[in-house]
């Protein structure tokens, strides 16, 4: 098989990369190595900054998301019971957008199948030559080949392209952090209009939604802790003791439809391109949940390595393609620093001294008091410019 661009990976960031070009007449084809209904399963992300909103506008694939997305204007913090508002147009005159990540991905799907896009499912044996460059793979134990002009590897953290990197050439970046997020989707209504983020000594919790009758919440546990270590019950209890009692006692519970711990680690992979082989989201960086920047941190990349591509083929000008992993790169860390921030002061680490604890407090008071500190915090919780 011949193509422009072989995608490997078909989750938010292959889709989307995929659906842009086809936008722009740049043939590409996805590969992916689960079946459609095994990604769409995968419940993760649910805010989309202005960024990511406007890349779906620009591939034509926006409008149930503007039918049935929630664009918010702040967010609430919860320290030790008490609750103030982070105000964005205070900063800033971007929303963010509440629609799961699992919508999103449900739409490019079919946008792509609309317009007879080639995705390939269930690939296995995935190798990939960034020079030639081609991608050789097998379906059902049948061996394919691609030959293309580059290569995007879309194929998340545990995916191939970031190891087809030589590790003298790749520079690895990591902090794990020493808990997790217990999170459950529920048929329940939003214990609030705005999503909470919520501290206290008993721990960090989140009050999230995807729409008038389906909430997402998630409590901070430690790594040893297991799903079935936790019933329903034992959730709803926790999750209403780290609440301000207002929320707590306004929270409607239900039974869980999904749950899943998720470990939290700041991962960056630097270069972020080798030959013609160039990464995109997870399969280069990982941030912990909290500044909800892991799908709109891949989206950035999705943007600058679209116009890249889009520039070579339509102008013959591959300085885009030249300087994408410096320019990715430059937005990857700030999202990793605002990611790390926000976790850091947002949770309790097991080891934190009494003054660490402290140090949160202050942090914590100063953002409380001071409007320069909310609109730092919000312009870059709506997305820093790409
Ligand atoms: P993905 O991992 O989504 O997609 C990669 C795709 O590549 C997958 O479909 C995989 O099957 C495929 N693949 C892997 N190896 C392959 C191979 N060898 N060959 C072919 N295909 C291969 N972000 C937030 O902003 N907020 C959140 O609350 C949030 N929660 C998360 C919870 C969990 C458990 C996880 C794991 C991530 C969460 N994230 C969250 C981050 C998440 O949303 C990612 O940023 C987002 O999925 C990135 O999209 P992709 O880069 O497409 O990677
Ligand atoms: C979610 O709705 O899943 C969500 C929202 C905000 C975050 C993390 C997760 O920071």
């Amino acid at each position: 098989m011949k193509t422009q661009v072989a995608i490997i990976g078909g989750g938010p960031s292959g889709l989307l990369l995929s659906q842009l070009l086809h936008v722009r007449g740049i043939t590409s084809v996805v590969l992916e190595r689960r079946t459609q209904a095994y990604v769409l399963s995968r419940i993760r992300a649910g805010v989309l900054e202005q960024g990511l909103v406007d890349l779906m506008r620009e591939a034509g694939v926006a409008d149930r998301m503007e039918r049935e997305g929630y664009p918010h204007t702040g967010t609430i913090l919860a320290v030790d019971g008490e609750s103030f508002r982070i105000d964005f147009t205070q900063a800033t005159d971007k929303p963010v957008m509440v629609y799961g990540q699992t919508e999103v991905t449900r739409d490019l799907y079919a946008a792509r199948e609309a317009a007879g896009g080639r995705i390939e499912y269930e690939v296995e044996d995935v190798v990939i030559d960034a020079h030639g460059p081609s991608v050789s793979y097998t379906v059902g134990g049948e061996p394919r080949r691609v030959e293309c002009d580059f290569i995007a590897g879309c194929d998340g953290f545990h995916g191939v392209s970031r190891k087809t990197i030589p590790e003298d050439v790749r520079q690895e970046f990591e902090k794990v952090y020493p808990f997790g997020w217990l999170g459950i989707l529920s048929e329940t209504p939003p214990v609030n209009h705005e999503l909470i983020y919520a501290t206290s000594e008993a721990g960090f919790a989140l009050c999230s939604m995807r729409n008038e009758t389906l909430s997402r919440y998630y409590i901070q546990c430690d790594m040893s802790e297991r799903v079935e270590d936790w019933s329903d019950d034992a959730f709803w209890a926790e999750l209403k003791r780290r609440l301000p009692k207002e929320h707590g006692d306004a929270l409607v519970t239900g039974p869980s439809i999904e749950k899943s711990i998720a470990p939290l680690r700041s991962f960056v992979c630097e270069p972020m391109q080798w030959g013609k082989l160039f990464l995109c989201g997870d399969a280069a960086h990982i941030v912990p949940p909290t500044g909800a920047k892991g799908l709109n941190t891949a989206a950035s990349d999705v943007h600058y390595l679209y116009n890249a591509l889009r520039r070579f083929y339509e102008d013959g000008d591959s300085a885009g393609i030249d300087g994408y992993s410096e320019t990715a790169l430059a937005r990857v860390w700030k999202a990793e620093r605002f990611s790390w921030w926000f976790t850091s002061l947002m949770h309790r680490f097991p080891d934190q001294s009494r003054f660490d604890a402290k140090m949160q407090r202050a942090e914590l008071d100063f953002l409380r008091t001071s409007p320069e500190a909310q609109a730092a915090l919000a312009i870059n919780y709506v997305g820093l410019p790409y």
